[in-house]
């Protein structure tokens, strides 16, 4: 099932999988995972409260994908299980939370504070995942129990880890970035280096490369 795909421009690959994120969220790290508690809204009719049971419906699937953080690492071949993003979409919140045809742009909220947002369309993709296991074990609270987000066409600060809510919205009047707006891609598609705006993405590479020992290190720090 390994696939090998040729790395992103710009990107190089480690051998393992660190916590990471934007530092100011470091310090929010808890080993006691919550279980799933999803509240679904935005411009919905009805707004959903989701458990794991409500997911229970979806049918289960593993994918094997490279993960690729704005700041350079990628961590390749990565089995995750979980559900896919379409059939969330389309067998629970179509039916059940019914949201305005005007939906384009999808907003994930999680524990810690962090947020993202995505166009819808991209989240459609074939490859996008709610995971909550990671290595055929369960997702651990390392790596963003009890859910997260994984898009792997996108950079790592799109996959929103311990989500907590997902909201359905027409435009981004709504979101918020977590960091500096220039480091906030609406897209951020690592096959066109979209890292972040107004910089192009080959200057973004030499701003953070710099700065993925110093992270790692204090996720790492965090989590003892
Ligand atoms: N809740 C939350 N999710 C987050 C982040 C964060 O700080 N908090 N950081 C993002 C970034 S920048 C990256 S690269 C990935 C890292 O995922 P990992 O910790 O599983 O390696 O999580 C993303 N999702
Ligand atoms: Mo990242």
């Amino acid at each position: 099932m390994t696939q090998n795909h040729p790395l992103p421009p710009g990107q190089y690959a480690i051998d393992h999988f660190p916590r990471f994120g934007l530092t100011k969220y470091a310090k929010k790290y808890s080993s006691q995972t919550a279980p799933l508690s999803l509240l679904i809204s935005g411009d919905v009719e009805n707004q959903l409260r989701l458990t794991e049971h409500d997911l229970d419906k979806l049918t289960r699937t593993e994918q094997i994908s490279d993960f690729h953080c704005v700041t350079t690492w990628t961590r390749q071949n990565l089995l995750w299980g979980g559900f896919r993003f379409r059939d969330f979409y389309q067998e629970i919140i179509q039916p059940e939370a019914r949201p305005s045809d005007e939906v384009a742009y999808v907003i994930f909220r999680c524990q810690d504070g962090f947020r993202s947002i995505l166009p819808l369309a991209d989240l459609l993709a074939d490859d996008v995942m709610l995971a909550d296991r990671l290595a055929g074990e369960m997702l651990p609270a390392k790596h963003g129990a009890p859910l997260r987000l994984v898009t792997p066409a996108h950079y790592g600060y799109k996959s929103t880890k311990h989500l907590t809510a997902i909201e359905f919205w027409s435009d981004e009047s709504k979101f918020r970035p977590p960091m500096d707006r220039f480091m906030s891609h609406p897209r951020a598609r690592v096959d066109y280096e979209e890292r972040g705006r107004w910089f192009p993405g080959w200057f973004l590479r030499y701003l953070y490369r710099p700065l993925v020992k110093s992270t790692i290190r204090l996720f790492e720090r965090t989590m003892k």
